[in-house]
């Protein structure tokens, strides 16, 4: 962060199941490409998760293990802020003055909060209802200019824009409206085994999904039960969404665009493309793995990381609240 003039970048994941390829390619590996440009801060967003019930033993461990796959992934937990969500209780307290600004019927249209109540039928609790206003907490706090997120985002990210905009209509400029950032190829992974719906880190089906830390061979099981249909072409067509989510994945790893991929299996079948679009994953994972193996056991440095983090975060978290404050009408602080 020793670049004032540099922009602002503020996303987050939150600890719950275990980091999918569909966070990396959406999120993670956008935020590894940005974080030289930026001044940026990654969180582990840990409050947002408990709006599901969480085991609190596992809960704690997930939490570390999630900032060690940021690191892992390649963020700089040196040039930027990687920490907890919880250790910055402004976020929380910014949460509440938003929500005095934010309409019923706004948090009533969220997809997510329509998905996850009725996943969670017997615990819709006021924070499902209220999960999108700690987000526009999150990312208006540090006065952050662009999100990086996938696109089940963009719902979340308009509503923060709307209420940023909303706020400095009645007091006055007080928060930078910020804008998203999602990748051109695989803002939306699907799941591997249910083409139709997004790839999800809670899903109790393991082979919808592929975790990063994922060995080799859970990578060529999952990969080569992948639901496909049966005509045996790689070609985007529509309609035909489990053969355009591996095409999808293969060209958000190397880089190649559908055309060049599609030139390079014309005339072969599903059996090779899947291999070549697991081994890439494989090769994408390997290094990300590796670093994860030697981190984990470093404890002082992991805490060094979070800490350090969370203080810097607070002194920045501090200027946007008392500016809040002051427009909104509270009494200064004396202390
Ligand atoms: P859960 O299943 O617990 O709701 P999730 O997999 O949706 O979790 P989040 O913590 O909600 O994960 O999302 C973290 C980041 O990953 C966000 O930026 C989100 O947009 C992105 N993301 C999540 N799933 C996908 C996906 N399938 N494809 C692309 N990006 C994704
Ligand atoms: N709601 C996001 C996670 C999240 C987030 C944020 C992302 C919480 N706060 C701030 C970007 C910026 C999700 O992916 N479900």
């Amino acid at each position: 962060m020793e670049n004032e003039k540099k922009k602002v970048i503020f996303s987050g994941i939150q600890p719950t199941g275990c980091i999918t390829l569909g966070n990396y390619i959406g999120a993670l590996k956008n935020w590894v490409e940005l974080q030289n440009d930026y001044n940026c801060l990654f969180s582990v967003v840990d409050l947002h998760s408990i709006t599901v019930r969480q085991d609190p033993v596992q809960l704690r461990k997930r939490c570390v293990d999630f900032l060690v796959q940021y690191l892992a992934c390649g963020i700089n937990g040196e040039d930027n802020l990687v920490f907890f969500q919880s250790h910055v209780p402004q976020h929380a307290e910014l949460s509440w003055i938003l929500n005095c600004y934010t309409y019923m019927g706004e948090l009533s249209r969220m997809t997510q909060f329509k998905d996850k109540s009725s996943k969670h039928a017997d615990n819709i609790n006021a924070g499902l209802f209220t999960y999108p206003v700690l987000m526009a907490a999150d990312i208006l706090l540090y006065q952050t200019d662009l999100v990086p997120v996938g696109n089940d985002q963009k719902q979340h990210l308009e509503l923060a824009r709307d209420i940023a905009i909303r706020f400095n209509g009645i007091y006055g400029d007080t928060f930078t409206v910020p804008e998203g950032f999602m990748p051109k190829a695989g803002a939306r992974i699907m799941s591997l085994q249910e083409p139709t719906s997004k790839m999800s880190k809670s899903d109790p089906n393991e082979n919808g999904f592929i975790s990063i830390l994922d060995r080799p061979d859970a990578v060529v099981r999952k990969i080569k039960r992948a639901v496909t249909d049966s005509d045996n072409l790689i070609k985007v067509r529509e309609g035909h969404d489990g053969i355009n989510n591996l095409i999808t994945i293969y060209s958000a790893i190397t880089k190649k665009s559908n055309e060049e991929i599609e030139a390079e299996f014309d005339g072969k079948g599903y059996g090779d493309f899947k291999m070549a679009v697991a081994e890439a994953i494989i090769e994408e994972l390997k290094p990300i793995q590796q670093r994860y193996d030697e981190l984990i056991k470093d404890k002082a440095y992991i805490e060094q990381i979070y800490t350090n983090g969370a203080k810097i975060a607070q002194s920045l978290a501090r200027r946007t609240l008392s500016k809040v404050h002051r427009r909104v009408g509270f009494v200064d602080r004396k202390f």
